[in-house]
């Protein structure tokens, strides 16, 4: 009897672990592309600030019931409303019903995808909302890798541990001829604090192995975007950061260990070095953003050369009261890559007409 309940209660836990009954990682409908033109894919990210319903969150959550995370809600779809984006990853999600409930504001061609990650502290996930479904079910990199890495210059003097990416996902889809490998993250926040600086090159770590395990060996084409919480190595931004850590060089380029040093480029080399800010931290408490080294780059767009040589524009999205209580503490990132096919048939009328020009050439002896 003591067995069967020590099974029953064994068979709940499991059940409930594994089991979330509002995941949504997979396709049905393998890179169905709902957009209205494509010939042109518009890709966006954002740090939403807790995207949650305000029923039993967490305690971080700075909304303290549903009608204060409904305001957050409605703030954050007018903002994303006219940005039209075909794909958007989104940080700071509670979970799949949310991510449905803006797909449903925002137009019947958008559909969720999400896998709970482990950060239950916060209850924060990584998600997306797409017009074009993922070619394969969404999933997540569960790697731990030890810290601090080699030649680590963070400043941390604690013991050695392993460390993962509670907040990740990752998923191949088609888009028009690109075959894409998209990897999404929200990595350990505090760009120059010793312990998390530490930990975020082991999580830079992980998302690499991803791009070249899961991407670059196959030869697709990558996009590799999130809070990644840390400066650029490659560009410098609005308030002239340099990164304590190589996370973004780790990402970008590889690092010790890589098998394939392929390199990525930041989307925000298309942009001016004023422009280049996605967060804003009140440094002086005065609910006002002072601008200067209050505004930060810390979210990020990584693409493969196949991806970044078809960018035709790239904003960071500064169309935003950031100062509303009710607003997120980020700008969203939005890039236009353009999809415009070279399509058999100019290729074919250009040999016709060539043959046609030496047809006339022979026949009637120039
Ligand atoms: C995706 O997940 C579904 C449901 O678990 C499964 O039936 C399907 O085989 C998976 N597809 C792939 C490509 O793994
Ligand atoms: C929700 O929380 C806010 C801030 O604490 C409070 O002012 C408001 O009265 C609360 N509303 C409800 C319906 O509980
Ligand atoms: C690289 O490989 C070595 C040998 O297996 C290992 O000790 C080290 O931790 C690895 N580096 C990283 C960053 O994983
Ligand atoms: C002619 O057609 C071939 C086969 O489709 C193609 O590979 C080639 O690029 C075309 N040549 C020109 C000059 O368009
Ligand atoms: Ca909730
Ligand atoms: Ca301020």
């Amino acid at each position: 009897m003591k067995t069967f309940a020590t099974f029953l209660f064994l068979l709940f836990l499991i059940l409930k672990i594994s089991c979330y009954a509002e995941d949504c990682p997979t396709t049905t409908t393998a890179n169905e592309d709902r957009r209205s033109d494509v010939e042109n894919f518009r890709l966006c990210h954002f740090n939403a600030k807790f995207l949650f319903d305000g029923n039993d969150d967490p305690s971080p959550s700075p909304w303290q019931n549903s009608t204060e995370a409904d305001k957050h809600y409605e703030n954050v779809k007018e903002l994303l409303a006219p940005m039209e984006c075909d794909m958007i990853h989104l940080a700071e999600v509670e979970d799949c019903p949310m991510l449905q409930r803006l797909c449903d504001s925002l137009g019947s061609a958008y559909k969720p995808y999400m896998i709970h990650g482990t950060d239950t502290y916060t209850g924060q996930n990584v998600g997306i909302i797409t017009k074009i479904d993922p070619e394969t079910n969404l999933t997540r990199s569960t790697e731990r890798v030890w810290f601090p890495v080699s030649g680590n210059e963070c400043g941390y003097s604690g013991e050695a541990d392993d460390y993962g990416v509670s907040k990740n996902l990752y998923f191949k889809v088609k888009v028009s001829d690109l075959k894409i490998l998209v990897v999404g993250a929200h990595l350990r926040a505090f760009p120059t604090s010793p312990e998390p600086c530490a930990r975020r090159e082991a999580q830079a770590v992980v998302i690499r192995d991803v791009i070249e395990q899961q991407g670059l060996s196959d030869g697709y084409e990558i996009i590799a975007l999130g809070d990644f919480n840390d400066y650029s190595d490659s560009v410098e931004d609005s308030s002239s950061n340099v990164p304590l850590s190589r996370s973004l060089k780790f990402m970008r380029e590889g690092y010790e260990n890589s098998t394939i040093t392929t390199s990525l480029f930041n989307v925000a080399l298309k942009t001016t070095q004023e422009n280049r800010y996605s967060s804003w931290y009140d440094r002086n408490s005065n609910d006002v953003d002072d601008g200067g080294n209050e505004n930060t780059m810390i979210d990020h767009i990584l693409v493969s050369s196949g991806i970044y040589e078809k960018i035709t524009r790239v904003v960071e999205w500064h169309e935003y009261d950031i100062e509303d209580p009710y607003s997120s503490d980020h700008w969203p990132i939005l890039v236009d890559i353009s999809t415009l096919e070279e399509s058999a048939s100019d290729s074919f009328s250009l040999n016709v007409s060539i043959l046609l020009t030496l047809f006339l050439l022979v026949f009637f002896n120039f």
